[in-house]
This record gives structure tokens, sequence and C-alpha cells, in this order.
């Protein structure tokens, strides 16, 4: 980290209070001059810093920036988030994760972009991801388990963001299989796995998470397949992006560890709490086929088991579900 950094990281980490020059000349190990020097850089680059003679420097805002080093620092975690790669513009933070896993980055990488240009959705869909507002990120993950089960891991991103948008948004979702939260009957988040596996052997596993944070009304298009909002258009409150990511992460990494320990059980029954659609009629559109029953829950695979009309229960495996009856 430098000087700059870890000032940043000092003041974050002491909302509201002064810290002295001298303090954290001594902290850092640099000269008091050295300390007035990068707070100057740091205010050139959007930080509100309050400096008082008698008292020291102050942070009073920070700009809404998705910083490597701000997303890393304490962070109490045991694998993910142990390194963040930052973009400000790519094309898709999934394609980035693929290509640095593929050059062996560690597990629980994590890379987060401030602007998607090719955000991807699943079967070729792309992800609306304009710059400054969302939240578009990849975790890197080289889970050791069969390949069957990678499936598994899209529900574990689907509780963490749930539980997160509860804690920092304060606002209730709730999932759709496979990979959507919605609130309020909107979309507010997608998720995207992707995998590259052997027959049996899983290389790495990339969860993509976009979460409609701050994203105004006009900067949805028009003819999306679904009705979307952001938390924004939920709450009328901005959210801070770097706060709500570090809650994200945290929140992922205990949930991973506890996959790994305990396998998919726990998660699944959160996940099928916060299911609206459990008990309820749908119609699965797989593209060429359609068919309509009630979701049972999911599978230990991760699949939706749907109970058809003449009683039989099926495995859905892929697809899009949309209630048929008012829930
Ligand atoms: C998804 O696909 O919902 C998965 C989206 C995953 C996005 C993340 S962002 C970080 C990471 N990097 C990537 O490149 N991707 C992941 P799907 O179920 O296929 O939904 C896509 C459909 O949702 C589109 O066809 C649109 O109709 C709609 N859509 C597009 N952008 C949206 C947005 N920002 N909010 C709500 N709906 C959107």
């Amino acid at each position: 980290m430098t000087s700059r950094d870890r000032i940043q990281t000092l003041l974050r980490s002491h909302p509201g209070e002064y810290l002295s020059g001298e303090k954290i000349s001594h902290l850092l190990h640099i000269s008091r001059a050295a300390v007035w020097k990068q707070v100057k850089v740091l205010r050139e680059s959007g930080f509100d810093i309050e400096a008082k003679h008698s008292l020291g420097y102050r942070l009073v805002a920070a700009p809404d920036l998705l910083d490597g080093a701000d997303i890393e620092a304490g962070l109490a975690c045991r694998l993910i988030g142990q390194r963040v790669v930052s973009l400000t513009e790519t094309d898709s933070t999934n394609i980035q994760a693929r290509r640095i896993a593929e050059e062996g980055a560690i597990e629980g990488t994590v890379v987060v972009a401030d602007q998607q240009n090719s955000g991807r959705g699943r079967l070729g869909r792309s992800w609306e991801s304009p710059s400054g507002v969302n939240l578009y990120c990849s975790i890197l993950l080289r889970p050791k388990i069969p390949v069957q089960q990678a499936p598994q891991l899209t529900f574990l991103s689907a509780v963490a963001v749930v539980e997160t948008l509860e804690d920092v948004c304060h606002l209730s979702a709730e999932v759709k299989w496979p990979n959507d939260i919605l609130v309020n009957g909107a979309k507010i988040c997608g998720l995207l796995n992707e995998m590259n596996a052997e027959t049996e052997q899983i290389h790495f596993v990339i969860l993509g998470v976009g979460v409609n944070l701050n994203m105004t009304a006009s900067q949805f298009p028009d003819g999306l397949n679904y009705p979307a909002t952001s938390a924004l258009l939920e709450t009328g409150k901005a959210v801070d992006r770097l706060v709500f990511l570090r809650a994200f992460i945290q929140r992922l990494d205990l949930y991973y560890s506890e996959f790994l320990r305990e396998g998919f059980s726990p998660i699944r029954r959160r996940w099928e709490s916060l299911c609206k659609l459990i008990n309820v009629q749908v119609e699965v559109d797989q593209g060429s086929h359609r068919c309509c029953g009630t979701v049972v829950g999911l599978d230990v695979d991760g699949a939706l088991r749907l109970q058809l009309n003449n009683g039989k229960v099926e495995r859905i495996l892929a697809g899009d579900i949309r209630p048929t009856e008012k829930k």
C-alpha cells in the first residue's frame, strides 16, 4: 500500500475523528510534511479532508470509488477478498476474472469494475452496466468439490446478496431460481456463474454478481425482459458502493467457509426460506420446452424440484420461471 492509501485507510477507519499529523506520521513512519503532501493529493482526487491546526485531520467525505486498497483494508476474511483487482472500465468482470484465473490467480480474488462495456447475462444476454452507480464484481473460487456440485455456489452468492441488501440498504429481497434477486417483484441483481473444469475436476468457478445500487430510472433501457429496479429507486437513499461490497465479501466468505465445512444443506435451507415461489404454481420456459407445476424446493445439486400436475416431481436444470398464480 502507498502512503496515500494508508492515510486514506487510517482516516476511514476513524470516522468523525481527528487524527493528528504527528500520530499519522508516527504510525506510517513518514514525516509530517509527507503526511500533508499526501492529504493534498487525496483532496485533489475528491476526498473532503478537514485540517485543523490544533486537532489534525478528519475525513468528512470520500468519493464513491471502488479502490482495491480500500476494499481490502481490514477485511476479516479467510479466503474471499485476499486480493482485489479494481478496474475503472472493462468489458466484463467475469471475462477478466477468467483471464487472471487462467494465469494462476489465487482463490478468493475479487475483480470489480466501475463500468462494464460488455456486461454479460446468461445465454448470451447482456447486463446493463453504466459507470459510477452499481456493483459489478466477479469472485474466483477453486473449490475441491465434484463438478456436478458447482451450481450450488450460485445459491451462496444469492443468499449473501439478499442479506447484504437487508443489512446495508434495509431492503427486503427475495430469490428467484436460478439466479435472480428481486425487490417488490423487480430485478435488482443478477448472478452469472461460470466454470472451468475437466470431467472430474474443477479448475475454477467465477461467481459474477451485478447489483443495481444507485441506478436511476432513466438509466434502465427499454425492452428489459422483466421489471428492474435499484436500491436507490426502492429506498430513495444512495448506497455507498464500497460499504456494500465490503459487507458482501465478508458475508460470502463466511458462507463459503461454511459450505466447504458442512456442504450445501445450510445454504439450501436459507435460500428456500428466501424464495417466495415455494408451493406456488409456475411456468418454466426452457426455450424449446415449457412445463407447469408447483415449486417444491431445491435439489441437492441446485436443480429446481417441480411437482407436475400429474404428481410427478421433475428436476429442472435450466430455464426461466414465472408464477402463473398470484403470490
Ligand atoms: C443475469 O443474466 O441476470 C446475470 C447478470 C450478471 C451480471 C454480472 S455483473 C458482474 C459480472 N460480469 C458480467 O459480465 N456479468 C456478471 P440473465 O438472467 O440472463 O438476465 C439478463 C437480462 O436481464 C437481460 O436480457 C435484460 O433483460 C435484463 N437486464 C440487463 N441489465 C439489467 C440490469 N442492470 N438490471 C436488471 N435487469 C437487467
